[in-house]
């Protein structure tokens, strides 16, 4: 299967701009990293494997609430002309939406897109009466749809708690302009509720340090990119519970002094000072419904598990 072609000056374009955005979180006071660079080719085949954890609740929750409740979810979210899948990685969530939400079209979004035209490329020998596309977007900046797209019968899918990611501030713009998108469809959305420290904890913080390679490689991913010369043996995953703002967070702390250079620039890192590379936030019902009414939704059906660890909602 042929890769989409990108105009090789979109490419140039697109580095520059990581190449400002990155500068910028590293040499802020305390340095950032945006959590969309955890997805490069490894990054996504490492964050497949945190979902294969046992102590990684999320994933199988979710899916086990989608399988549980599939004929409801279906008579909820009515026809589907196109099911359009944010942040679609490996499109196996999707696929297990196929026999019951039976969709005419899929597109598949994702920032990293070689990944994600390896995954089409097995579900349309699968599925042949689908159409389907991919399209590589970074949709944390602007979600924007092809005018190829219908826009009726549009459902977009957000599983496994992706939104959770975004600042609240964000999530709102994003939800907002999925409203928008969604025209007399609809959103079918995955989000991860608070719970015990202790689940948490473990969950991002895993025996087998799978977690702990997904974060670590995020430098790797930033080496690629801009040409930085991290050492990822110079730093340790650390793991917080933000009990102010409802949210697990990440960060990378280096074991020694040391410095990092790219292009003309350098920053140096003080022994224990950290790099914030991702939030996992999360929610109550009130507060989800909130953000969800605040987008411009009107109305929501919601499933949880038993345990109330994790919920799916239809939102329209
Ligand atoms: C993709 N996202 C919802 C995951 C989460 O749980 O926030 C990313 C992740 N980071 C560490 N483990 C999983």
């Amino acid at each position: 299967m042929q890769k989409p072609v990108v105009p090789e000056n979109k490419l140039v374009l697109e580095q520059q701009n990581f190449l400002h955005e990155i500068e910028k979180g590293l040499l802020a006071e305390s340095a950032t990293i945006s959590p969309k660079f955890l997805y490069d080719p490894l990054g996504s085949h490492l964050f497949t494997a945190i979902t294969l954890l046992p102590e990684y609740y999320p994933t199988v929750t979710e899916k086990n609430i989608l399988s549980q409740y599939k004929s409801e979810i279906a008579d909820a979210v009515g026809h589907v002309e196109t099911l359009i899948d944010l942040g679609a990685g490996n499109c196996q969530k999707a696929e297990s939406l196929f026999d019951f939400l039976k969709p005419s079209n899929y597109v598949a979004i994702d920032f990293s897109e070689e990944y994600l035209e390896d995954s089409l490329e097995n579900l349309r020998s699968k599925y042949p009466h689908i159409s389907m596309q991919s399209i590589g977007m970074d949709f944390s900046q602007k979600l924007i749809m092809p005018d190829t797209i219908r826009n009726h019968g549009r459902v977009f899918f957000y599983p496994g708690s992706s939104i959770g990611n975004f600042l609240t501030s964000e999530a709102q713009t994003l939800l907002t302009q999925i409203k928008e998108q969604a025209g007399d469809g609809g959103l079918l959305i995955g989000v991860d509720l608070m719970k015990d420290d202790d689940v948490l904890k473990a969950a991002y913080d895993d025996g087998l340090k799978v977690t702990a390679a997904f974060n670590l490689n995020i430098l790797r991913s930033i080496n690629s990119i801009i040409g930085s010369d991290f050492n990822v043996s110079q730093f340790r995953h650390k793991v917080t519970i933000n009990h102010s703002q409802n949210r697990v967070e990440l960060y990378l702390e280096a074991l020694e002094d040391l410095s990092v250079s790219w292009s003309g620039n350098h920053r140096f890192f003080k022994k224990g000072e950290l790099i914030h590379t991702e939030n996992s936030h999360k929610y109550t019902i009130n507060s989800i419904q909130q953000l969800l009414e605040d987008a411009g939704f009107q109305s929501t059906k919601i499933w949880k598990d038993s345990k109330d660890y994790f919920a799916v909602i239809y939102a329209n």
